[in-house]
């Protein structure tokens, strides 16, 4: 049923009721707070990765590492005015795990649950809806030090303390919890590659019983929910962000490449969401060469507590890619991007989210989308990394809107928010060479500078002219 089918008299004029859509942007604790040692905050894997030295681009700005960022952990009431400014209807954060239990030890740093609940009450006040992201890859580097981090079950029980903690403390005002963002990546680059904190070269092994791992802790978190905090977990909302790339037919016309496509759609499907939804995973994933050899299998109890642990589909989407039964390929890209790894193909978008929805019937809320500019090589369109003019960026968001919003009214897809990434510039686990600010940050001469980029204020007026704000927040400053 779709808001927009409803219309309201308004002073003689038929005024056609808008879909509900939230939207918003995103950001993570390491990347953009700052503040790596104070009020009583412990390490993380990736504080101890970068000040061991780890992870530098030769010719990178001096060591680069998230010790101040864009220091939001001091800026933050300034930096969420933003919201209520563009009109902005959900704000996702993430919490500093070692904030909140700096020793691995169970013993709670209050200052850091205080931090929180004062950052929650400060999105609220701007009239946006909160998403609260539990663990966006900072592990406490005594957790690390005492077991071996995400390679140990011990750290299961320790989290499902910090979740807690979280439900006790912020319960009150989350209604969106994201527990673990993109635990696969966070199992891959960190303990199977090794290319990211804190550098275990665990190798496949390692990377996919961690995400194992990963799966079961998700669904005890959300087990422990309906549990303990039954009541309010009745209008609790769970997702698991992953990012998942469409991947395309090469020859659309043939049978063999869509069903390739299909097939490649659904081992990572069937990886990341399946286990979330259905209790398993995909019988692609189980098949393929690759992560059958690896994937463990999920015990009868285990299948059972994970079934239903996700209330929608936590989209994240960067890339695409091509597949067909021959190998050949095709490029899809739309526009440069100064990320080697992203493939810009907006139709992907409303592509994947059909897909996804014909998988699992579920709401759909795309959890993370952005731009790194592009480099000072490619201006035409007035753009360079950085920049506040952002042809490059208005291009994207404009692009990307018109296929979310064919998907929502054409389509008829559920999907319930957009969450752009990010908020503002902001270390990009390796460089601050890639700006996905939505608000540009001067790093080049350090007064950390706030600015609005020109795309943004399109996006603003775009969303507050497409869409109606679902959470019913205004703003109270
Ligand atoms: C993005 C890119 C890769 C893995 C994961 C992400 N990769 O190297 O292929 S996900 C997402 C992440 C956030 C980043 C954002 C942009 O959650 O922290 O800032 O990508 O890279």
């Amino acid at each position: 049923m779709h808001v927009s089918a409803a219309l309201t008299l308004l002073a003689g004029t038929v005024v056609a009721a808008k879909t509900q859509l939230g939207w918003g942007f995103g950001g993570s604790a390491y990347q953009i707070e700052g503040a790596w040692n104070e009020d009583g905050k412990g390490v993380s894997v990736y504080d101890k990765w970068f000040h061991d030295g780890n992870g530098l681009i030769p010719g990178d700005r001096n060591n680069p590492n998230g010790d101040v960022a864009a220091d939001h952990y001091h800026r933050y009431k300034d930096d969420l005015k933003h919201l209520s400014q563009l009109k902005a209807t959900a704000y996702r954060f993430s919490i500093s795990w070692p904030r909140i239990l700096p020793n691995c030890n169970g013993t709670v740093n209050e200052a850091g649950v205080k931090f929180y609940s004062d950052y929650i009450d400060e999105i609220i006040k701007n009239g946006a809806e909160p998403y609260l992201t539990m663990f966006h890859w900072d592990t406490p580097q005594a957790c690390q030090d005492r077991y071996g981090g995400w390679q140990s079950d011990l750290i299961v029980e320790d989290f499902l303390n910090y979740a807690d903690i979280l439900f006790q403390n912020y319960g009150d005002r989350i209604k969106y919890w994201l527990p673990l963002n993109e635990p696969e990546a966070n199992c891959q680059f960190g303990w199977g590659v090794g290319m990211f904190a804190p550098g275990i070269k665990g190798g496949d092994p390692v990377h996919f019983e961690c995400f194992h791992r990963s799966h079961l802790l998700h669904a005890r978190i959300v087990q422990l929910a309906r549990s303990k905090y039954a009541d309010k977990a009745k209008n609790w909302k769970f997702g698991m962000p992953s990012i998942i790339s469409w991947i395309e037919p090469a020859d659309p016309t043939s049978k063999a490449d869509v069903d390739q496509a299909n097939f490649e759609l659904g081992k990572y499907a069937g990886w990341f969401f399946d286990p979330t939804v259905f209790g398993d995973y995909g019988a692609e994933t189980k098949a393929d060469t690759w992560m059958g050899k690896y994937v463990p299998k999920f015990s009868v109890s285990d299948a059972s507590i994970l079934k239903g642990t996700v209330d929608f589909i936590g989209l994240n989407y960067y890339s695409a890619s091509s597949a067909s039964a021959s190998g050949k390929q095709v490029n899809l890209a739309t526009q440069p991007t100064s990320e080697p790894w992203q493939t810009v193909y907006p139709a992907g978008l409303r592509k994947i989210i059909n897909w996804l929805y014909k998988r699992y019937s579920m709401d759909i809320i795309v959890t993370e989308i952005g731009y790194p500019g592009v480099n000072e090589n490619v201006t035409t369109l007035d753009d360079i990394v950085g920049g506040v003019n952002d042809g490059w960026r208005h291009k994207f968001w404009e692009e990307h809107l018109t296929n979310l919003t064919a998907a929502v009214e054409e389509d008829k897809m559920p999907v319930k928010a957009f969450l752009a990434w990010a908020l503002m510039d902001n270390f990009e686990w390796i460089s601050y060479w890639y700006r996905f600010g939505c608000i540009a940050v001067d790093f080049n001469n350090g007064t950390l500078a706030r600015t609005v980029k020109n795309s943004t204020v399109w996006m603003s007026n775009y969303f507050n002219t497409h869409y109606d704000n679902p959470y019913g927040r205004t703003p109270q400053v």
